[in-house]
């Protein structure tokens, strides 16, 4: 496998497309190191800079933007012109990004301690996260991959966005009003929690055209339950699909399947959820994960799945009381009253995405180099028992190159799909692909492949998940950037790359480096989400709403700190405490302004959050050391910032 030099403009024409046909578990394996290693030792575009600072075979410089989607300079004063909400992976956070300049705006923590606001150590937040019985954080890490908003109507209504953590299978919902994580929900009997999709309108209720459920993915099979039994007897694992009500954040239903669960996509109809997945095999090892020729998209009738549950035909697994159906394939042989339909997809497919005509799912096919395309109308008229054979639901697979993961969509029929091992975009025409696999093979659905770099994962284009994708821009998450950025030691940043895809031929537009590792993320316009920047203090039951009602209150070593904060000060600015006592400390902040947080640290006591405009947040601890100690504010608020602080007094 030769690695071109890098060209923007990407190949003239797709080349090399007869050769790279349907690859064996071990050829895939083989050209995925060669492809990494080439990239570091082979290719022009790891070779020394040249005199001029630039690498050998660097692209032409593309400070003359010449793409329909206009400049990605955001000059000093202008604002992006869209959100990208995006997951952390092992960081256990989600960001808001400025689209196209890729500044990052916020981190949203959710399922790890974040120093900054005091997520993690504030009792709000820690109630949120979850505490042992000794008040210690149930779970420090979290590893999220994707991340989706609600909708309405077919597109985002502004009010939420989940985020998995595949580590301890936990969703956390944030409310975009104010940008912030509201609940965490754990899954019951599920390990390697991946994929996530926000339902997009009731398959039942046409007045509910909005998000109520959230469909999750279990990747690793486990004994269920998970309790030392069985745990070397894999013919006794199994994967569970959940369903959790996007509202309440409660698990509503879980389905037991075969094989596993990867990512998880939903149709604008509501009536089909599915998932991707590449171990139909049930292997334990990589080697036998890659076994069949074939693993399959599994999609879930979530009509049925919901009227067996009301008729009591579930069961349930350990100490959760979830009703589980029956998703396997042995007990949904008859499509009149199957829960669950499974087309067949080439192999150890990744990703399955929603076109957003409503009409297709595609899934990548990572070990193979195509791409399959699933017919939804298909699918429902399998459930119909109009359609004899599931995998006439397959509409197209073409070819699109090595190692394909993630797809996405420009609204005008194209669609965009990474491809790990040859790091590039192909974008590639749907329609076309059909007509091709109907028979017409002089059609080429190819439209053009890109180099990116390097080694590209998930990819999104402007509204793409929604009803009105607009194929402006699209971003790519690139797994290694190699030779892209400074060299800050031996961990790289990752390097998320903007394209402009208003023309036939993509465009490489920009680079931006993000703090590994980012996985997932939707882009959309800024007038889509209205975030608020001043809290309701009536939220509040525990505001502190006047500084004439703060001060102490003692009840034996009990001690309640009512506290407000308002530049530059702190009332009461004295409180007098002694070892041993228990202390409950709210601060509230009456400023009302805009951009006016106050911090809060107390030295020795380990204690430090921020509380913002008419929020109230609180800190529970032991005093435990006597002494003198300044506790001051930690945010620039003021001219007098540095003189904001109070004593804290412990008396032995
Ligand atoms: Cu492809 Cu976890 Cu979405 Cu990463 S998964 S890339
Ligand atoms: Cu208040 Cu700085
Ligand atoms: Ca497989």
């Amino acid at each position: 496998m030769s690695l071109k030099a890098q060209d923007s403009h990407g190949e003239k024409e797709p080349a090399g497309i007869g050769r790279r046909r349907f690859l064996n578990a071990a050829a895939a394996l083989g050209i995925g190191s060669v492809a990494l290693a080439g990239c570091k030792e082979d290719s022009p575009k790891n070779a020394p800079a040249d005199a001029a600072g630039a690498p050998a075979g660097a692209p032409p410089e593309h400070d003359a933007h010449v793409g329909g989607a206009g400049t990605t300079e955001v000059k000093p004063g202008q604002l992006d012109t869209h959100y990208g909400l995006w997951s952390s992976g092992h960081s256990g956070d989600a960001r808001i990004l400025g689209i196209p300049s890729g500044r990052e705006l916020a981190r949203m923590p959710c399922f790890v301690t974040d120093h900054l606001t005091g997520w993690g150590l504030t009792n709000e937040s820690k109630a949120i996260m979850g505490t042992n019985p000794d008040g210690s954080l149930q779970y420090t890490v979290g590893d999220t991959h994707h991340i989706q908003a609600s909708y309405k109507d077919g597109i985002y209504d502004g009010k939420y966005c989940w985020v998995n953590d595949k580590i301890n299978a936990r969703l956390a919902r944030f409310r975009l009003d104010y940008m912030v994580c509201d609940k965490i929900t754990k899954l019951p009997n599920v390990q390697g929690f991946h994929g996530i999709f926000p339902d997009k309108r009731d398959p039942v209720d046409p007045a509910i055209n909005y998000t109520t459920r959230v469909f999750c993915g279990q990747e690793f099979r486990v004994p269920l339950p998970n309790h030392g039994k069985d745990i070397e007897d894999a013919t006794k694992y199994g994967a569970l699909f959940t369903c959790v009500n996007a509202l309440t954040m409660e698990v509503k239903w879980q389905a037991r399947i075969d094989g596993n669960c990867d990512l998880v996509a939903t149709s604008f109809d509501g009536k089909l959820a599915a998932t991707n997945q590449y171990n139909l095999e049930e292997g334990e090892y990589y080697t036998d994960m890659m076994s069949f020729e074939r693993d399959a998209c599994l999609f879930f009738n979530v009509a049925r799945i919901e009227q067996a549950v009301k008729e009591g035909k579930f069961t349930t697994i350990g100490d959760s009381k979830v009703p589980v159906v029956e998703g396997r394939i042995e007990f949904n042989k008859d499509p009149k009253t199957a829960l669950v339909c499974r087309v067949s997809v080439p192999k150890n497919p990744h990703g399955v995405n929603a076109s957003p005509d409503g009409k297709y799912f595609v899934c990548s096919g990572k070990l193979s180099p195509t791409c399959t395309v699933i017919e939804l109308q298909k699918v429902l008229d399998w459930f119909d028992g109009k359609l004899d054979d599931p995998d006439k639901a397959i509409v197209a697979e073409p070819e699109v190159g090595l190692g394909p993961l993630h797809t996405t969509f420009d609204g005008r029929g194209n669609a965009y799909t990474t491809l790990f091992l040859d790091s590039q975009v192909c974008k590639w025409n749907v329609e076309k692909a059909i007509k091709k696999y109907a028979g017409d093979k002089t059609i080429n659905p190819i439209v053009h492949k890109i180099d990116v770099m390097y080694q590209p994962g998930h990819i999104n284009a402007t509204c793409a998940e929604t009803r009105a994708a607009d194929g402006i821009w699209m971003a790519v998450g690139n797994k290694f950037s190699k030779d892209r950025f400074l060299p800050v030691g031996p961990l790289h940043a990752e390097n998320d790359q903007l394209l402009d895809i208003t023309g036939e031929q993509m465009i490489l537009a920009h680079d931006n480096a993000v703090r590994p590792e980012p996985h997932d993320f939707v882009i959309f316009p800024r007038d889509w989400l209205h975030p608020k920047q001043v809290y309701n203090m009536d939220d509040f039951p525990m505001a502190t709403k006047d500084a004439s009602e703060a001060g102490v209150t003692r009840n034996g070593n009990k001690v309640t700190v009512k506290m407000v904060s308002f530049a530059p000060s702190y009332e009461p600015s004295d409180v007098k405490l002694k070892v041993g006592d228990e202390v409950t400390w709210y601060l509230t902040n009456i400023d009302k302004v805009e951009d006016l947080t106050h911090g809060f640290a107390i030295p020795e006591y380990n204690i430090q959050f921020i509380v913002n405009p008419q929020e109230t947040v609180s800190v529970t601890f032991k005093v435990d050391k006597p002494g003198l100690f300044w506790f001051y504010c930690t945010n620039f608020c003021h001219a007098l910032h540095l003189e904001m602080r109070g004593r804290m007094m412990v008396e032995p």
